[in-house]
């Protein structure tokens, strides 16, 4: 029979070696305090607009500040790293567009929430008092926010979590609870004077360290706006060959060079696929496009939005091709 553990360091040992065992890379645990500080920088970020139009961003803040909002007495939030990185690169071919990393294989919101279903179920086992919550991207909480706290590891210039261990290709996954346990220290930045990501951002939307406006970021476009919404010009000239999303910011950061490849079998490229060739989409049938993304965080932009990208890109290329043509007869 299972026995509930008693002390709280074995308790909190059990729980992480379990959040292991089921795939995760990293695991730390937070003490379910108010986010004063970070809610007041999330407030500026909402003040000058930076959310574009992420309606839903502005609702529900007192959830943001304070967890017990959304689950009363919590007193832990337990934090996990999945890490999705895959050894495979982007082509470079111009007639194709690139699909940011995370975007390679099954959508993370189908993937870990049974994972943390598993970890609430054995925090019930060890507490069977305790009332849990689980979130990955599905919510009002500060997900990269609590990461820090949580020692998972710091938040780069870019505004993406980073370990010491897998760099930033990981997605972060929560769960809330009443049970206690001992708790993590905030991680540390290791960025020091880097300012790699701010100089590689092609729509220069990093606008100050640790801040990026929504607004300017190639992913808000390419994935968040309805198929029927208009790239502003200075992203539709800027898109650097991005279909859907955007990683490189990500790409450029000396943290991210010798990243572990993922124990997860679900973020392989579906057919092998990085990068997804432009007349392909265009052509793409509804039937076609439904089958290939099925259960794929790319289904989200829906058949018209990829399309709307694919035609984008096209318009930047030939742009581009005109651009260098006159350059070389200007030349003579
Ligand atoms: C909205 C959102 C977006 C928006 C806005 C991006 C953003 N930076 O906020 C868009 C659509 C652009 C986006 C893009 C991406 N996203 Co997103 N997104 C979210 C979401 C839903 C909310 C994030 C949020 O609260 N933003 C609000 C702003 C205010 O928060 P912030 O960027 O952390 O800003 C803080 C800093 O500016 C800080 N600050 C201000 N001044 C200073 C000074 C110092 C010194 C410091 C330290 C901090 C600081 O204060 C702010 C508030 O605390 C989260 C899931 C979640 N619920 O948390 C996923 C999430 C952040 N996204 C994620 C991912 C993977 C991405 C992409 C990489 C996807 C892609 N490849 O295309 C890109 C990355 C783009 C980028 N450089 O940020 C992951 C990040 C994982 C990680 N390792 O960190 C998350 C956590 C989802 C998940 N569960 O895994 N995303
Ligand atoms: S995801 Fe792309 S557009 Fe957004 S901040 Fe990073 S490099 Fe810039
Ligand atoms: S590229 Fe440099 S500044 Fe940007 S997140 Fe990585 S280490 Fe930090």
């Amino acid at each position: 029979m299972n026995t509930p553990v008693q002390s709280l360091h074995e308790r909190t040992l059990v729980i992480k070696d379990y959040a292991l065992s089921c795939g995760f890379s990293l695991v730390g645990i937070a003490k379910a305090e108010p986010l004063a500080q970070e809610t007041e920088h999330f407030a500026e970020w909402l003040r000058q607009g930076f959310h574009a139009g992420m309606g839903y961003m502005e609702r529900n803040q007192e959830k943001r500040y304070d967890v017990c909002a959304i689950l009363p007495e919590t007193r832990s939030v337990v934090v996990v790293a999945q890490n999705y990185y895959t050894p495979h690169q982007h082509c470079t071919d111009t007639n194709k567009g690139k699909i940011s990393r995370y975007a390679w294989g099954d959508d993370y919101h189908d993937v870990i929430p049974e994972k943390l279903e598993r970890i609430a179920d054995e925090i019930k086992r060890l507490d069977p008092n305790a009332a849990t919550k689980i979130y990955t991207d599905t919510g009002a909480i500060l997900e990269k926010q609590w990461a820090v706290r949580a020692g998972i590891g710091w938040q780069g210039k870019h505004s993406n979590v980073i370990s010491r261990d897998i760099g930033s290709w990981f997605f972060i996954g929560i769960i809330l609870t009443t049970a206690e346990f001992c708790y993590d220290s905030p991680m540390q930045d290791f960025c020091g004077s880097c300012t790699a990501c701010l100089q590689a951002c092609p729509t220069q939307a990093i606008v100050s360290p640790y801040v990026v406006d929504a607004r300017k970021c190639i992913p808000y476009w390419t994935i968040e706006t309805k198929p029927d919404v208009e790239f502003p010009p200075e992203v539709a000239e800027n898109l650097d060959g991005w279909l859907f999303g955007c990683d490189t910011c990500q790409d450029v950061c000396p943290w991210n060079r010798f990243q572990k490849p993922s124990t997860e079998d679900r973020f392989q490229p579906r057919f092998e696929e990085t990068t997804l060739n432009l007349n392909v989409v265009q052509q793409m049938t509804q039937e076609e496009f439904s089958t290939r993304f099925r259960k794929s965080p790319v289904k989200r932009s829906k058949r018209a939005g990829l399309k709307r990208n694919a035609l984008a890109l096209q318009l930047a290329h030939q742009r581009q091709k005109k651009a260098d043509s006159d350059d070389e007869h200007s030349s003579f």
